[in-house]
């Protein structure tokens, strides 16, 4: 297994280095597109189109829905680099190769990573369609070594024992709450827990996670928030409810991707709509 030292700081330079040579433009705003939320990517102007297997030391994206592009340029004129689709451990990819790419954006300069996802809605009042702003996260993988900081630490990233209470940045979120607002687009505010995937939640796994405070759960995010947070950059997460999870025994109800794709491809305007008003203001 790819281990977190394997990322050496060298390794993870030479591949910002690789692509801070080839565009004019410094983002210090990195945005990671989820399932069925690319459209975002392809609102950038000016841009150079990276395919991820043009990328020395990037691995491919192989899941429906995710295409693999990192795009630069300009978001309504503010610089910045975006992941259309990313990296998941069900594709069999370490969490410290899904999370690498965070440390590619540290030491290209960015500032503040905003990541968006799908997620089963787990919370009972949620609908279906719901943006939800994270502000904390349960991440059971975490808990053990496929834990992306394992490893040797190189503090030029970030700290060995680096705090996970404060990763989701609360002025960030009171600031795209506002901008909600304004829009009189309603929001939720909660926990996301991701799992590793590819299969989804057992009806008991749910209802665990229901009673210890969840409100939405995917396959993502959680990582990149870490290590994004770890290496010093400012985190913004929001989940979209792309589905309900389903937490009856006997239920014939159960998800599927297509729903979860749909879903995100019927809000993705909306989302695209908060995203980019939120960078406008954040980038001042
Ligand atoms: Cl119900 N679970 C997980 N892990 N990921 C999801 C989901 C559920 N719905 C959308 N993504």
């Amino acid at each position: 297994a790819v281990t977190n030292s394997e990322f050496t700081y060298e390794r993870v330079k030479a591949i910002a280095d690789w692509l801070l040579a080839r565009v004019d433009t410094r983002p210090r705003i990195a945005i990671v597109c989820g399932s069925g939320l690319g459209g975002l990517a392809e609102k950038v102007q000016n841009s150079m189109v990276f395919a991820y297997e043009q990328i020395p030391d990037f691995p491919r994206s192989t899941v429906v829905g995710h295409k693999g592009n990192l795009v630069i340029g300009l978001l309504d004129n503010v610089p910045v680099v975006c992941m259309q689709g990313r990296f998941h451990s069900y594709e069999g990819y370490s969490n410290a190769l899904c999370t690498m790419p965070m440390k590619v954006f540290k030491l290209m300069g960015v500032e503040t990573v905003i990541l968006t996802c799908a997620a089963g809605g787990l919370n009972l009042s949620f609908d279906v369609g719901d943006i939800m702003v994270i502000k904390d996260h349960v991440a059971p993988l975490l808990w053990t070594l496929q834990n992306p900081l394992v490893g040797l630490n190189d503090d030029r990233f970030g700290p060995r024992f680096p705090a996970a209470n404060k990763i989701y940045n609360k002025k960030l979120r009171e600031e795209f709450k506002k901008i909600a607002k304004d829009k009189n687009i309603d929001l939720r505010e909660g926990v996301y827990s991701s799992f590793g995937g590819p299969c989804y939640e057992t009806v008991t796994e749910l209802r665990a996670l229901l009673q210890m405070g969840v409100d939405a759960v995917g396959m993502s995010t959680a990582n990149e928030a870490l290590v994004a947070s770890y290496c010093g950059m400012k985190v913004f997460a929001i989940a979209l409810v792309t589905n309900k999870a389903v937490i009856d025994y006997d239920s014939d109800n159960h998800p599927f991707h297509e729903e979860v794709i749909e879903t995100a491809n019927r809000r993705a305007q909306v989302l695209q709509e908060l995203v980019t008003e939120f960078v406008k203001k954040i980038s001042f």
